[in-house]
Formats: structure tokens, sequence, C-alpha cells
């Protein structure tokens, strides 16, 4: 309601036409009626057990960072940025089609 003002959308629908569905789009906070705000950074680390939904480097009480790359990567949509902090992550990762950005922090002892 608060951006379409009547309810002929869906939770599936996607009017924006930016590849999130408006369901994916209230979750993040992001503007289901603005293509240019529905792509989010992920934030990933390995020192969080359990993982959340990946919209915080840090658990801020509401959200906090995934557990996994290969999390992060499944989570995202295209335009997306998935960043992952300092740790180890023992996973073959597989970014597959999805036109997401990795980007990360400290020394990368592995290959993408
Ligand atoms: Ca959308």
């Amino acid at each position: 309601m608060a951006h379409f003002g009547h309810l002929g959308f869906s939770g599936s629908d996607n009017p924006d036409g930016d590849g999130v569905a408006n369901a994916e789009e209230f979750a993040r906070g992001t503007v289901p009626t603005d293509p240019a705000s529905g792509a989010v950074t992920l934030f990933v680390s390995a020192a969080v057990e359990p993982g959340f939904d990946g919209l915080a480097r840090a658990w801020d009480g509401v959200h906090g960072p995934m557990p996994s790359i290969n999390a992060a990567l499944a989570a995202s949509f295209s335009g997306d940025t998935v960043h992952v902090l300092s740790g180890t992550y023992p996973e073959d990762v597989d970014i597959g089609a999805v036109d997401v950005t990795v980007t990360g922090e400290g020394t990368l002892k592995g290959t993408l």
C-alpha cells in the first residue's frame, strides 16, 4: 500500500522491472516502484552462527550477515553485491549466471 496506493500487485509481481519481486523488496526494505533501489549488498561473515539475511555486516537486532558465500549468492538477484568479510570459507563457490558482484576483505587465499 505504501508504494502502490492500491492492492493490484501481488508479492510475486515486479512492476519496476528490476528483477526483484515485491515480496523480496519488502523484506529488503527497498522501493518496489524504483528500479534503481532493488539491488542490495549482502554481507557474508564466517564468524556468525547462525546466519542471518545478509542485509547488515554485523547483527543489528534485525539484520545480520549470512554464514556462507553460497547462501548469499542463492539469495542474490542480478545487480546485487555480495561482500565477504574476513574469514575462512570452506566451500566451493559457483557464481553461475547471475550478474552479481563479489567483493571481499583480507587476502584471498583461494579461487572463485
Ligand atoms: Ca521490483
